[in-house]
């Protein structure tokens, strides 16, 4: 595998997830596969997981991670071609990208959706431009499209924690959230769920106008009813994303939305997860995030194992 940009990219989700079980169970057996080798973390936005797992997972397979956060720390990126920079932004991704490529084996690469602009970040502005200028792998640690490693953790979670059941009933369920957030999550959960079609009944739950990318949901069962999709639902995977109709709109903070012990009460006993981080008592309550049925940080724990098995793909074909 060269880049980790979609889920698509892997070769079998259903192979991978049980590669990274596997791993998991010795971590270190890979140590020799990167040693001498560097992977450059870029950051455009805050991260805790995805900075921290990642690192883990380079350290476990031997690389040697450096990492930099461009809001703060960097020179201002221009990535339109053709521009006058005579404005604020310092230096244009087509030397950055390449210069990185020089110190690095592997980049990784943070940069949420505007929310502005559809389209730009329908290109995924940030990601394509250094997949185009860069020399080396691409790993994508949150697009303005895509959060692959987080639906690959999502999987390897599921994969633990389901009950022996033949088909299981998975929902996304929306929640609401104080802020715009992107679709990224919610976008690469339905990709990974969708390519489950022989193992999960997949139900997404949303208020009217909240629909995703209907590119992205194709073959996914949609209910309005929140209530009704949680009937007899094994998991229970919430996300808050803003209004893709109106594009980064928040349109409803509807409190009803948010994912209580009464609601729960109607699954077979569910898993609830989440990515992280998580509103409390907004997205979810207390009750609910607290018990027993939450699986939120084993699904964080996995992080680790997602990016090192896709590391570890990345390095067998650079070797
Ligand atoms: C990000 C998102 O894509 O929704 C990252 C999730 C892994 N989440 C947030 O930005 C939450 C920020 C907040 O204020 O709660």
């Amino acid at each position: 595998m060269k880049h980790y940009l979609a889920i698509k990219d892997l070769p079998s989700i259903k192979a991978t997830v049980s590669e990274a079980i596997e791993l998991k169970k010795n971590p270190l057996q890979y140590q020799h596969l990167g040693k001498n080798k560097t992977i450059g973390l870029l950051f455009f936005n805050n991260s805790l997981r995805t900075r921290l797992s990642t690192q883990k997972a380079a350290l476990n397979l031997g690389m040697e991670p450096i990492v930099m956060n461009f809001g703060a720390e960097g020179w201002q990126l221009e990535f339109e071609d053709g521009r006058i920079m005579d404005q604020g932004k310092s230096e244009h991704v087509k030397e950055a990208a390449q210069v990185i490529s020089q110190y690095c084996d592997v980049i990784a690469i943070r940069a949420f959706a505007g929310l502005e602009d559809k389209q730009k970040d329908e290109a995924e502005q940030v990601l394509s431009a250094f997949v185009k200028h860069a020399s080396v792998p691409i790993l994508n640690m949150e697009s303005s499209v895509g959060h692959p490693l987080q639906a690959l953790a999502d999987a390897i979670t599921i994969e633990e924690h389901k009950p022996s059941k033949e088909k299981l009933k998975v929902v996304l369920s929306w929640a609401p959230h104080p802020r715009a957030l992107p679709h990224a999550v919610g976008n690469s959960f339905a990709e990974m769920a969708l390519a489950h079609e022989d193992d999960f009944e997949f139900v997404i739950t949303h208020p009217k106008g909240y629909e995703l990318d209907p590119k992205k949901t194709k073959g996914a069962i949609l209910e309005y009813d929140q209530k009704r999709a949680f009937e007899g639902a094994d998991i229970i995977y919430t996300k808050n994303w803003s209004s893709y109709k109106d594009y980064g709109k928040v349109a409803c903070k509807d409190s009803s939305w948010t994912v209580d012990k009464e609601k729960m009460a109607v699954t077979n006993d569910a898993k609830f997860m989440h990515c992280l981080p998580v509103r409390r008592n907004v997205v979810v309550a207390d009750e609910v995030i607290d018990s027993e049925n939450s699986i939120v940080i084993a699904q964080a724990n996995n992080r680790t194992y997602s990016a090192q098995i896709v590391l570890k793909k990345i390095l067998d074909a650079l070797s």
